[in-house]
């Protein structure tokens, strides 16, 4: 994990200003990888605590095809909350608190449809990307190709939908992911490599590196494989100009051993569940909390 805390270095050193469109500033580089060993250990970054739970349920949410906040508020994640909120407050002028809102979700479902959702993200792309024959099930696919042309080099999943951009919330920063397996039948070796147009190196990077890392391992239970590498590809690398002291700090703590995962066997990969993953031995430097740029 010594290559995340040079990557931020890096920045640091060779980022230049740049007013975002949040209106925060960052400092950012062009053009950046990582590259994490999965048999190492898992890569949560250890020199700030990573909400693993966090990350778990987003990633079941996105595999379950959902755009809508509702179902991670109900298992209490607001990680999303903050720009269905921001429309909320811009269309109906109400200034509502954030914990009013939340809970206005989890009880009506009819108010939950109308703001709660992001419009055509992740889920929606991954699970029933739109085309002219229909709908694709991408991850459904992948699955199947996995294991059945495992040397195949169009094992490729897209979230851009250059047609549907303008609907999001967001449009992807983690834009598409491609597998490659390599080996002998019965002792394959899975690597997944992502692509993220914008990454907030200090909030956002630490999650999606776990997300992907997750991701791997279940792509790999579900085709008889073994994880092997996880590359990260990032175009604008920043660090936001509010999350400078929670970075200097984390430069200055030594990163502890990996800790492991635990991935419970599932028949399908619609059918895992927070239940199924759990993270042993994580070893980590205490909480860093920053404001999130929406
Ligand atoms: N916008 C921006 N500016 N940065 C992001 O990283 C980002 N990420 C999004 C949506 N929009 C974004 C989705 N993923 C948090 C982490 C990931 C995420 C959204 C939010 C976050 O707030 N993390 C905090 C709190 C986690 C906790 O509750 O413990 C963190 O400290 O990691
Ligand atoms: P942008 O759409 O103007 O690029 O802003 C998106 C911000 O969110 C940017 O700082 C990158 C960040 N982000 C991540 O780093 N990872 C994520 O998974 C998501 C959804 C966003």
């Amino acid at each position: 994990m010594e290559q995340y805390i040079d990557y931020l270095r890096d920045i640091l050193e060779n980022g230049t200003e740049h007013a975002d469109r949040t209106e925060t500033g960052t400092l950012r580089v062009f053009g950046r990888q990582l590259r994490f060993d999965l048999n190492a250990g898992f890569p949560l970054i250890t020199t700030k605590r990573v909400w693993m739970h966090g990350v778990a349920t987003e990633l079941c949410w996105f595999l379950s095809g959902g755009t809508n906040i509702r179902p991670l508020l109900e298992q209490g994640v607001s990680i999303w909350t903050d720009w269905p909120l921001k429309r909320y407050r811009d269309v109906t002028g109400d200034d509502i608190s954030q914990d009013d809102f939340e809970q206005r979700i989890i009880e009506d479902e009819v108010f939950a449809s109308k703001w709660g959702e992001l419009g055509p993200v992740y889920g929606k792309q991954w699970r029933h990307f739109e085309g002219p024959d229909g709908y694709v099930d991408q991850i459904a696919t992948l699955v199947e190709r996995l294991r059945e042309s495992p040397g195949s080099r169009r094992h490729l999943v897209s979230a851009w939908h250059p047609a549907q951009t303008n609907r999001m919330a967001l449009p992807p920063c983690h834009y598409a992911f491609q597998c490659f397996v390599e080996g002998e039948p019965g002792d394959g070796r899975l690597s997944l490599m992502w692509q993220q147009r914008s990454v907030d190196s200090f909030l956002g990077l630490p999650f999606n590196i776990a997300s992907y890392a997750l991701l791997t391992h279940m792509l790999a239970q579900q085709a008889d494989l073994t994880p092997h590498q996880l590359i990260f590809n990032g175009g604008d690398c920043h660090i936001y100009t509010n999350h400078l002291d929670v970075v200097h700090e984390q430069l200055e703590r030594t990163p502890h051993p990996l800790p492991t995962l635990n991935l419970t066997p599932r028949d399908s990969i619609f059918d895992y569940t927070i239940d199924d993953i759990t993270i042993a031995n994580y070893e980590h430097h205490p909480a860093l909390r920053a404001p999130i740029a929406v």
